[in-house]
């Protein structure tokens, strides 16, 4: 794929970088400055942490003539998104003693901080690993954080399920020792280094893998470069039809780039999921567009050579023939709230958590309760992908205490919200991200608000329509997955998407470019309005609006 083309200025940064070193102790050790040295800026996403600045105050600070406000985003692995109470309190010190202070749960469901300075960043990364969690591999060219859905306990296929994430992060973490050896002060181990699935230069591009257990497609498996879909049978996990291929990221206006939904290519046996997962990474590792950042993720190398050639090279490579897909359904993607109850008997509390942001605001101390929690708590605590938090495993008695706490925190356990808020996403956006064109966090409440106000007018409150809002075309909050993806594309403008499916299944399309809030709502009405009129029984929104696209 890159033969004879020029390779892009960061495969030389990863190849010239030692497995991962570069010169990052040298930018740590350098206090005449904030920031790292450029190279070392690409090498940091490997070991989990991003250089950014507040673009909030970035024009002011130019305009005195001083360098950007720079700190650094932090980025923890949680496979699966399943963290002790110990855990997540030692989260909670480190966002309050090093970052901004909140606890940012991400779409993939991760951790992150924002905010951290280079003088903190050792210690925090360090303080990270002591508790067990990572961030290595969470950010950069590797595979990421393992999606998987979080409740393990559900049943037995859950469990086997979870345990198959965790081996694949595992199998599939790098091997290098620079990350010990600049965070927690190893010493490099004799006879160097060797990446024997990624190699020297890693992969060309990041690369996501997700588990979802039908009917649940919470992880939305169809926007993963691979994915696994567990198959039962008889009451047992029998394996996963395997999907490859999906991926949300495009440009404004470049049409070679493109958000693509995943194909379902075979089936696999539990025993052999790990092989597949290592020779899918290996195929792209050697297939992958190096020379185009834009044009380097698994759909395009699927897309450029065909799906017929990607099988057969990928049955070469593992020796074995992946059997037919087997048949699944799903049902549902988004969070169950409130209290569940396990086969074993153990509760379970999913909580909204407004746009992924735990934070103390106002009345509403989401930051202090889930501490406050942490502190008694037995169980563990489980990120979603949507961006929501699961207290888990609650003996029964134990119930009315985490309640209260809650309460006394002024969060309500059981919330009553419209479909449309509680399903809402939201990536990060502005102040942070360096790549933001428009707001997307801070103004997803607002906005939410004033298109409940319209679903009201119609009737349709209790609809349940998904609503994904990015602040610029790279996809964080999966919005081309969505019944309503809005895109940034420049301060208070947004590209509207219009008529996926509530599943995840299938993609949007783009119905207006570069409207503002006014048009927005206006557009949104109209579909409202003729949805309410003309819908068949029981049909779903996107697919009402998709039959009149
Ligand atoms: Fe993302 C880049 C935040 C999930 C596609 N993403 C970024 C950066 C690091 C901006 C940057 O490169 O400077 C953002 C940091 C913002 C900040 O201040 O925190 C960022 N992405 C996020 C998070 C935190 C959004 C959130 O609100 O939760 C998510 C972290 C997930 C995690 O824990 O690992 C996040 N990003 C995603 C997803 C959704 C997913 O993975 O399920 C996607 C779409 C799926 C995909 O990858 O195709 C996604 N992020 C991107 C892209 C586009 C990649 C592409 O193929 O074109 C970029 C830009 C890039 O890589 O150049 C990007
Ligand atoms: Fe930043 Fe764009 Fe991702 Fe939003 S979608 S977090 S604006 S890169």
């Amino acid at each position: 794929m890159s033969a004879g083309k020029t390779l892009t200025p960061v495969e030389g940064i990863k190849a010239r970088s030692d497995y991962l070193r570069g010169t990052i102790v040298a930018s740590l050790a350098d206090g005449a400055t904030g920031t790292l040295a450029e190279d070392d800026t690409q090498l940091s996403k490997f070991h989990g942490f991003y250089q950014q600045d507040d673009r909030d105050i970035r024009a002011e600070r130019a305009r005195q003539k001083l360098e950007p406000a720079h700190s650094f985003m932090i980025r923890v692995r949680v496979p699966g998104g399943i963290a002790t109470a110990e855990q997540w309190l030692e989260m909670d010190r480190l966002a309050r003693e090093y970052g901004n202070p909140s606890i940012r749960l991400t779409t993939r469901q991760a951790f992150q901080f924002h905010g951290v300075i280079k003088h903190d960043l050792k210690p925090t990364i360090a303080a990270i690993n002591a508790s067990l969690l990572d961030t290595i591999a969470a950010c950069g060219d590797v595979n990421r954080n393992v999606m998987c859905t979080p409740l393990a306990e559900r049943s037995a296929i859950h469990a086997a399920a979870c345990g198959v994430a965790a081996a694949i992060s595992e199998h599939l973490t790098p091997n290098t020792s620079a990350y010990h050896e600049i965070w927690l002060d190893k010493e490099r181990v004799a006879g160097g280094d060797v990446e024997p699935i990624y190699g020297a230069t890693y992969l060309p591009r990041k690369f996501k893998i997700g588990v979802a257990i039908p009917p649940s497609n919470d992880v939305d498996i169809f926007s993963q470069d691979l994915g696994f879909i567990a198959i039962q049978k008889d009451g047992k996990l029998a394996g996963f039809n395997v999907t490859v291929g999906g991926g949300m990221g495009m440009h404004h206006g470049e049409a070679e780039t493109y958000p693509r939904v995943a194909d379902v290519i075979g089936f696999c046996t539990p025993e052999q999921v790990t092989a597949v997962a290592e020779h899918v990474v290996r195929l792209q590792r050697d297939h992958g567009d190096r020379s185009n950042r834009k044009h380097a993720r698994l759909k395009y190398t699927i897309d450029d050579r065909g799906l017929d050639w990607f099988r057969a090279e990928l049955q070469q490579r593992l020796g074995f023939e992946l059997q037919a897909p087997a048949p699944y359904r799903f049902l549902s993607r988004g969070d169950e709230f409130g209290w569940t109850k396990d086969q074993l008997g153990k509760l379970h509390l999913t909580l909204f958590v407004p746009q992924g942001r735990v934070i103390d605001n106002g009345e509403q101390k989401m930051l202090s309760a889930l501490a406050a929690i942490a502190k008694v708590h037995e169980g563990t605590f489980r990120l979603t992908a949507n961006q929501n938090v699961i207290i888990s495993d609650v003996a029964a008695n134990r119930k009315r205490s985490i309640e209260r706490l809650l309460q006394s925190h002024g969060i309500a356990p059981t919330q009553t919200l419209s479909p449309l808020r509680q399903q809402a996403l939201a990536c990060v956006a502005l102040p942070t991200c360096a790549l933001a064109m428009a707001e997307a966090e801070r103004y997803l409440p607002d906005l939410t608000t004033k298109i409940e106000a319209l679903l009201e007018e119609h009737k349709l409150l209790d609809e349940s329509i998904s609503l994904r809002i990015t602040g610029c075309p790279n996809g964080c909050a999966r919005p081309y997955l969505a019944e309503i993806g809005l895109v940034g594309k420049a301060p208070g403008q947004y590209s509207l998407f219009l008529g996926g499916d509530g599943l995840g299944i299938r993609l949007n399309q783009l119905t207006h470019e570069n409207v503002n809030e006014a048009e927005i709502l206006d557009i949104l009405e109209q579909h409202f309005s003729a949805f309410a009129a003309g819908r068949a029984p029981g049909q779903a929104f996107g697919d009402f609006v998709a039959g009149a696209l």
